[in-house]
């Protein structure tokens, strides 16, 4: 395929330049992209502002009905016909994760940005070659970001700046749960989610995928070693579209592994889509030798530090409300107090792609750090078939 340089920012007659987004999916991560794409112009001040031009999807009609809700210019049925289009700058990919590779080659070869959601692909295999597209890709001026939203909430993205700080001082520990309760009725329908070939994982990719990588950013360290324990305990769901009653769920429901980072810190990761009354629960911390930083998704606008060189009568979990102007991403939203949620780490995700390819800066998490987690993913999945370091009970 021929390498196009990517296409110069486009100048509107007055104001910042501007990216055109073509985006592929348009289901749940389809629609928090969106509203992502569409807010961040209003609130951050950008050297480069979004267009929204057009959201591909198979079926015309839902497709045209996704465009209209969400203000997409256009609407395509087919995604090389998406990534061909003279006013789509970036590709953004909010596929299952059996498309991911496919389309980001193509898109990067066409000259094109990309942003692709988590896990980044099914295989490692699939992740090197994106990683190698993008590598290419990256020698021609060209982004390529991996959707692990996360990172952006702002306690978490403030949380890393104290640790990289020397906070809480030599990590010891990383303790990281997601948990979901989707699954729990044994009847919920099958969905792609629950098939291999699909999303290459389980609640592991889907779930665990975010902790690996939340937890190697905020540690600034790579996993270097797991070991697992994988389960699926509901084996056959119902089908509402082949009309079976039993198709096989190919994928795990819970995944528990501890892990060695490269510091010879210890960390342990728990993800399940079985946790009976937890909807979208995730929840980190990190144990230092100066102190202590945990984190829930479901307090989300919030941080708790133990500072451990305080004095032990006075010292103790404190709860830092991260709504400050001096806090990430927060000078651009509202006054003190008045906290945000879920949909503004898409926000902040076009922000900083959006600021990093106008200003031709360096972005993160790329397909590199995308890769990582896949190979942490593998060993998971490697180690839970063999039970390698898996110990019986003795009778
Ligand atoms: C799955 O239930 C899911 O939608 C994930 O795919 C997202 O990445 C996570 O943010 C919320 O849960």
């Amino acid at each position: 395929m021929e390498h196009s340089a990517p296409t110069p920012l486009r100048a509107p007659a007055i104001g910042a330049p501007t990216l055109g987004v073509g985006m592929v999916g348009y289901a749940f991560m389809g629609a928090a992209h969106s509203q992502g794409w569409r807010t961040v112009g209003r609130v951050f001040d950008l050297p480069a502002r979004p267009a929204l031009a057009a959201v591909c999807g198979r079926d015309r009609d839902a497709v045209r009905a996704m465009a209209d809700r969400h203000g997409w210019a256009a609407a395509e049925t087919d995604w090389r016909a998406l990534i061909a289009r003279d006013d789509v700058d970036i590709v953004d990919i909010c596929t299952p994760g059996d498309s991911h590779a496919e389309i980001a080659v193509a898109a990067l070869e066409a000259g094109k940005h990309v942003l692709c959601e988590k896990p980044l692909a099914n295989t490692v295999e699939e992740a090197r070659a994106m990683t190698e597209a993008a590598q290419r890709a990256s020698s021609r001026g060209q982004l390529a970001m991996v959707g692990f939203n996360y990172r952006r909430v702002p306690a978490l993205s403030y949380a890393r700046t104290l640790v990289a700080e020397g906070r809480i001082g030599a990590l010891r520990h990383i303790r990281a749960a997601y948990r979901q309760d989707w699954l729990v009725d044994p009847v919920a329908p099958m969905t792609w989610r629950l098939q291999r070939d699909r999303a290459g994982s389980g609640a592991l990719g889907d779930l665990g995928a975010h902790l690996v990588d939340l937890a190697q950013y905020l540690a600034g360290e790579e996993l270097t070693g797991v070991s697992a324990l994988t389960e699926t305990f509901v084996r056959h769901r119902p089908d509402p579209e082949t009309g079976s009653r039993r198709a096989e769920v190919t994928v795990d429901d819970a995944a528990l592994f501890t892990g060695r980072l490269a510091s010879g810190a210890l960390a342990s990761f728990e993800a399940t889509r079985m946790a009976a009354g937890r909807k979208n629960s995730l929840r980190i911390e990190l144990n230092g030798e100066k102190g202590s930083l945990a984190f829930d998704l479901e307090r989300l606008n919030e941080l708790a530090f133990h500072d451990h060189t305080e004095p032990a009568h006075t010292a103790g979990f404190r709860r830092i409300l991260v709504t400050e102007p001096g806090h990430p991403y927060l000078k651009a939203w509202w006054p003190p107090g008045h906290g945000l949620g879920y949909e503004h780490t898409f926000v902040h995700q076009a922000r900083d792609l959006l600021t990093a390819i106008a200003t031709g800066t360096p972005v993160a998490p790329t397909f590199a750090d995308g890769l990582q987690v896949q190979r942490v993913l593998a060993a998971v999945e490697e180690s839970a078939e063999k039970n390698a370091a898996y110990t019986s009970v003795p009778l």
